[in-house]
């Protein structure tokens, strides 16, 4: 089975976060790989496994890092696969470096910033990216969002039971 999303991260200390993004990958029935690599630590394998993943079938990279956190913006700066960057809290600055090392990139190299910690919206946005090409995970995909859908619709009916003196419905 090739893979089709790579998520990699800086230490394997960001994967309590990162985890969240192969659960739904799983969830969703893509194939991916998973491996720790370091832009300022592990440079030369870094730049090597960006360059070869795409041989292996690659069609999107997750990358988490935390502090100054350039892993994601070294993989875009080595491959035209699209890049999502999860912006890991952990230095004393709360994961505030991480997003501004993300997002600040420069013009021609962009990096999909997602949210501190936010590992999940990353594999969703993969797989939104994934779903333009392949029904399979376009029909999945719309089933999860219908069921983001139920959750609410049942939580409002929950909240609708709930008696307060002074409320008007
Ligand atoms: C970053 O430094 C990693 O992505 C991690 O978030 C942080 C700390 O790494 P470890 O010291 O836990 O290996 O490069």
């Amino acid at each position: 089975m090739k893979p089709l999303v790579s998520i990699i991260m800086g230490s394997t200390s960001d994967l309590p976060v990162m985890e969240k993004a192969a659960q739904f990958l799983d969830e969703m029935g893509i194939p991916f790989e998973i491996h720790a690599l370091s832009a300022h630590r592990t440079p030369q394998r870094t730049h090597d496994y960006a360059r070869l993943a795409e041989e292996r079938g690659v069609k999107v990279f997750i990358a988490g890092a935390g502090m100054a956190a350039a892993l994601p913006g070294v993989i875009a700066a080595t491959t035209t696969l699209p890049v999502i960057g999860v912006p890991v809290k952990g230095s004393a600055l709360e994961g505030v470096d991480a997003v501004l090392s993300m997002l600040q990139m420069p013009p021609g190299i962009p990096v999909a910033t997602v949210a501190i910690n936010g590992a999940l919206n990353a594999a969703v946005l993969a797989t939104q990216m994934l779903a333009l090409g392949d029904p399979g995970i376009a029909r999945r995909l719309a089933d999860y969002k219908a069921g983001l859908t139920q959750k609410i619709e049942k939580a409002d009916a929950e909240l609708a039971k709930i008696e307060y003196s002074h409320k008007t419905n």
